[in-house]
């Protein structure tokens, strides 16, 4: 039987059950936006919450395709099976078999690995609302971890990786990288540094500044009352050093969030996160079209039909 003409919860059935095939084709509706993708995100929603979901993000070129590669090819050495959405990849993912283009990347990675790519760009729900029902599609189909690569530029982008489970922020050896990473709201989100390319000059200097950066936020809660503070871990992606501490400091505050309780109200707020997004849509949704049927040429203000067309969708 073709996998195309299977209906949503024949798909998410073939999906828990391994089939890859399903679980791409899942993705690709998810991708879509629509009906398609509600129904799949309400069958997939109640097998999930299995998956530790980390965000991997940083500046253009930073070195987070050959992080996450490595982490792939290190990850089912650990026993687990992970899977990877890059969002907006500009460069393919590197590591082991998975060099290469777009369609290559897309599930035949090993059948311990799935990673998918996906542009962002003319999609109908947008980022915010694709990402969450990808990450579920693996979550339901058994996929620990869910890695989550977004270029960090862009509100929505840093939102995304700020909502994971975990966050990792990769910054690069060069004075004022660090600033930059600050300037961009990646600090404010980061669970766990990682300066990559540490084979580069300039690494240390990197640190101290980030060190700098969490001593003055101390207050703001980059360290909070249980005593966690984000760890700087060194790394060089292109060789693979420094990869297994990165995946030890992702463990550590895994182990944080699940010992302090705080697994749970992460969870919450990015399910809040999520419905707000869906809200949102819908309201900008039904304005565009009672946009439609107002006569602007209306000798009233702004306000007044602002108010008339809120009072009308509002209730
Ligand atoms: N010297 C050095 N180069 C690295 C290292 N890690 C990655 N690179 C190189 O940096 C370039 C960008 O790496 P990517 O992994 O594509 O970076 P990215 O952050 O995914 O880039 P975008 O997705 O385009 O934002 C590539 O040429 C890599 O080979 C490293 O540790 N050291
Ligand atoms: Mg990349």
């Amino acid at each position: 039987m073709s996998i195309r003409s299977l209906s949503p919860d024949g798909l998410v059935e073939a999906a828990r059950s391994g089939n890859r095939r399903a679980i791409g084709r899942l993705l690709t509706l998810v991708e879509r936006g629509g009906e398609a993708a509600d129904e799949i995100t309400d069958l997939t929603h109640p097998h999930t919450g299995g998956a530790h979901v980390v965000g991997i993000t940083g500046a253009p070129g930073a070195g987070k395709s050959t992080l996450t590669g490595q982490l792939t090819k290190l990850l089912p050495t650990l026993g687990t099976r992970p899977a990877v959405l890059a969002v907006d990849p500009s460069s393919p993912l590197s590591g082991g078999a998975i060099l290469g283009d777009r369609v290559r990347m897309d599930g035949v990675a090993g059948k311990d690995v799935f990673i998918r790519s996906v542009a962002t760009r003319g999609h109908a729900g947008g980022l915010a609302l694709s990402v969450p029902g990808s990450v579920r599609v693996f979550d339901a189909a058994g996929f620990d971890p869910v890695i989550i690569e977004t270029v960090g530029v862009g509100q929505v982008e840093v939102d995304v990786v700020g909502a994971a489970d975990t966050a990792v922020v990769v910054v690069n050896p060069g004075w004022g990288d660090a600033v930059q990473a600050n300037k961009a709201g990646l600090l404010e989100v980061a669970d766990v540094f990682v300066i990559n390319k540490a084979d580069r000059p300039g690494a240390s200097d990197t640190r101290r500044d980030l060190e700098l950066m969490l001593d003055l936020s101390h207050t703001t809660g980059q360290e909070d009352e249980s005593g966690y503070r984000p760890p700087i871990v060194m790394a060089t992606a292109t060789d693979g050093s420094g990869v297994e501490e990165v995946w030890e400091a992702v463990e550590a505050h895994r182990r944080h969030l699940v010992s302090t309780g705080k697994l749970a109200t992460r969870r919450t707020a990015r399910l809040r996160y999520e419905i707000q997004n869906r809200v949102e849509q819908r309201i900008h949704a039904a304005a565009e079209e009672a946009l439609d049927d107002v006569d602007l040429s209306d000798t009233r203000s702004p306000t007044e039909l602002a108010d008339e067309i809120s009072d009308r969708l509002l209730g």
